[in-house]
């Protein structure tokens, strides 16, 4: 199990990843969206679902290796950050990891700098990287932390160089209530918090019985998705239930404009939902929310690739 290289304050993390700058090579994007799909988004690439439910199984065969679970503290949360760090680093990105502590364990966030961008104009993607203690946590949130780190790799691999610099983050301890995103914010100091213009926030995001839902903060970043899903003639609902009850929260509270989807929990799906989405009215979202069968068959694969694509389509929108 290696542990992570010794962790930055959070001013030295935002200060020093950004200072880098390297050229990246090019590359193809693989896999491609039928082509209605790709037309509703002119810039940014597909993201290939295969490669996003890869990552899917690589964190449920981490879990499984790890007393069934992902959670803070344990060696399935380590075992997650480290893969995901690798692909990162291996794709040119600057990568660092913070520590933080909470119920006395030792908590890790992984935060991804992609060198170039305007220094004082960032875009953040981020994700809980972290599960319940009682399950695998493929949904919630291996699906938003697979999601951000494809687009991720995606911006490697066509070698995008926006004029705003790109951020991309992997919350840890989310299920104990937000503590590794709020101990990254309570760490970036206020020069720091004002240079992210928009923070963009993917928890749940390929729920079995899929809603399609966009929160409803920041008004731009809120087009953008409506947008997205508009081309693809999907109607969203706004995202109300979650307000404060994920990692956009602590940079909502500091200022930050956020942002971000949700394909629901544990609420039951509507007759009217249902006619608009599909799917089955009156059981949950995600009737293995916080459960032992959270695992890699807990996912529509449908929902996983749209809003995938939305997380593209996003950063490629907010960062030109
Ligand atoms: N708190 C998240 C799940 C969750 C529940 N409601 C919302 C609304 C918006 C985002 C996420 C959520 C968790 O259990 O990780
Ligand atoms: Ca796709
Ligand atoms: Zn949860
Ligand atoms: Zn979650």
């Amino acid at each position: 199990m290696k542990l992570p290289q010794s962790p930055l304050s959070g001013r030295a993390l935002a200060a020093g990843a950004v200072a880098v700058a390297t050229l990246m090579t090019g590359g193809s994007v693989a896999g491609s969206a039928s082509a209605s799909e790709s037309a509703a988004v002119a810039d940014a690439p597909d993201i290939p679902i295969a490669n996003v439910k890869a990552h899917l199984t690589q964190l449920q065969s981490i879990a499984t290796a790890n007393g069934g679970n992902r959670a803070h503290g344990r060696p399935g949360y380590q075992a997650s950050l480290d893969y995901i760090r690798a692909k990162l680093d291996d794709a040119g990105f600057t990568t660092g990891v913070q520590e933080f502590t909470a119920s006395g364990r030792t908590g890790y966030n992984l935060v991804a700098d992609w060198p170039g961008g305007d220094a004082d104009q960032i875009v953040m993607s981020g994700a809980h990287l972290d599960s319940v203690a009682s399950g695998p946590g493929i949904n919630d949130n291996g699906s938003g932390s697979s999601a951000v780190l494809e687009t991720a790799l995606a911006v490697a691999r066509s070698g995008y160089q926006p004029a705003k610099h790109l951020r991309f983050a992997w919350w840890g301890a989310e299920e104990l209530g937000l503590v590794g995103s709020r101990h990254y914010v309570d760490n970036l100091g206020a020069a720091d918090r004002e240079k992210i213009s928009g923070y963009l926030n993917f928890d749940m995001i390929g729920s079995p019985n899929p809603g399609y839902f966009v929160y409803d903060d920041d008004p731009t970043i809120e087009k953008t998705f409506k947008d997205y899903f508009a081309g693809l003639g999907i109607t969203t609902e706004i995202e109300t239930e979650g307000d404060g009850r994920s990692d956009h929260a602590p940079f909502k509270n500091a200022g930050v404009p956020v942002g971000g989807l949700f394909s629901g929990a544990d609420y039951r799906k509507t007759s009217a939902q249902a006619a608009e989405w599909g799917g089955t009215v009156g059981e949950p979202f995600d009737p293995c929310y916080h459960s032992s069968c959270d695992t890699t068959a807990n996912i529509d694969d449908t929902a996983l690739d749209r809003n995938s694509d939305a997380v593209a389509y996003a950063v490629w929108e907010l960062s030109q």
